[in-house]
């Protein structure tokens, strides 16, 4: 009996062993797979975070997209998915400080203005623009002043959010400047490149000093430099067209665009008034405050006189302007160049 008693509690001892024994292989094994599992997860989360900063599918996670696909899709798709910017752009400032005395170095305005493709192009990247806007600048021997118009331009015209271009329209040669010519020509090879809807006129010395007077186009033609420092701060006349101006394409093609036959300084400006306000359109303009702008002093350029014929034209613009202007229309392109802040264009516009 006890020979049974002892045999009977070695076997529970060895029994009770075992049991422990599988407990802890239990445990063990659940632990190292516990462990795994938490490996996994934390993998998981910082591949959603990477996901989150690059803002792109990841190929690997997501495997109903071709690989072969994918990266085509990936140039064109934001284009396509991307809401309408705001009427107004969250991005302006206000009340800019426009001074001509600091020097402008361009490869530093590059390199601030990283968001720009060659040729002087932008569009937002979040967002997409209201208006296709080409600005064009008439131009010869002003590279001073272009520096600074750069400078200042592309990140105001940047944060009004615009899908934008800027040409340079050069007269070549030393003959008599024709400005209005130089602009009915910015038209012209603006629309080879790009869908533009709207057209800025813009003077090379004149910097907006508020980035809430936005270059872009209203229901009527826009006078977009109202308040020039060189006019104390106001309009030289009501009917004043100058310095920068914007009209959207069928605004533009009412009026037969500019005229071509002002040579020299003066009286272009009101031309245009005219044909705008033969056509029944009136001039739409921001406020005194928000319109504010400056000019870079300078001398007369040479072979800019004032045109003594300007008087006599402007009060004919009516009978003239339907047989003067982008329907008439004729020069030579003699270079393109797409330049890192502007596509520049080096044209011949003839003579007097
Ligand atoms: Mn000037």
């Amino acid at each position: 009996m006890a020979g049974d008693t002892t045999v009977n509690f070695n076997l529970l001892h060895r029994t009770c062993k075992l049991v422990v024994l599988l407990c802890l292989l239990h445990i063990s094994v659940t632990v190292v797979f516990y462990v795994r599992s938490l490996d996994i997860r934390l993998g998981f989360v910082e591949n959603q975070q990477a996901h989150n900063n690059v803002t792109q599918p990841n190929p690997i996670k997501n495997p109903e997209a071709t690989s072969q696909t994918e990266p085509e899709e990936k140039t064109e798709e934001p284009a396509k998915k991307l809401e309408k910017c705001p009427v107004t752009s969250p991005l302006l400032v206000g009340p800019l400080r426009v001074e001509f005395n600091i020097p402008v170095n361009l490869e530093q305005v590059k390199k601030d203005n990283p968001d720009l493709q060659p040729g002087g192009r932008f569009r937002p990247k979040d967002c997409e623009a209201l208006q296709k806007v080409a600005i064009i600048i008439p131009f010869r021997k002003r590279d001073e002043h272009l520096k600074y118009w750069l400078y200042y331009l592309h990140p105001i015209l940047q944060r009004q959010q615009l899908d934008y271009g800027v040409f340079i329209i050069n007269q070549d040669g030393d003959e008599t400047f024709n400005r209005a010519k130089l602009l009915n020509i910015g038209y012209v090879e603006a629309l080879k490149e790009y869908d533009y809807e709207c057209f800025v006129f813009s003077d090379v010395d004149l910097i907006p000093m508020d980035d809430r007077n936005i270059y872009k186009c209203f229901s009527q033609p826009r006078h977009l430099s109202v308040s020039m420092d060189k006019f104390g701060f106001g309009l030289p006349y009501k009917q004043y067209f100058g310095g920068v101006s914007s009209l959207s394409k069928d605004q533009f093609l009412k009026i037969n665009g500019f005229p071509n036959n002002y040579w020299g300084w003066g009286g272009e400006d009101d031309d245009i008034y005219n044909r705008l306000a033969s056509k029944g359109m009136y001039i739409s303009r921001p406020d005194g405050e928000t319109g504010k702008c400056r000019m870079i002093r300078h001398d007369r350029d040479k072979q800019n006189e004032p045109n003594p014929q300007r008087f006599d034209r402007i009060s004919h613009t009516r009978e003239t302007m339907d047989k003067d202007g982008i329907s008439s229309l004729s020069y030579r392109v003699l270079k393109v160049e797409k330049l890192d802040l502007f596509t520049k264009i080096t044209v011949d516009v003839g003579k007097p």
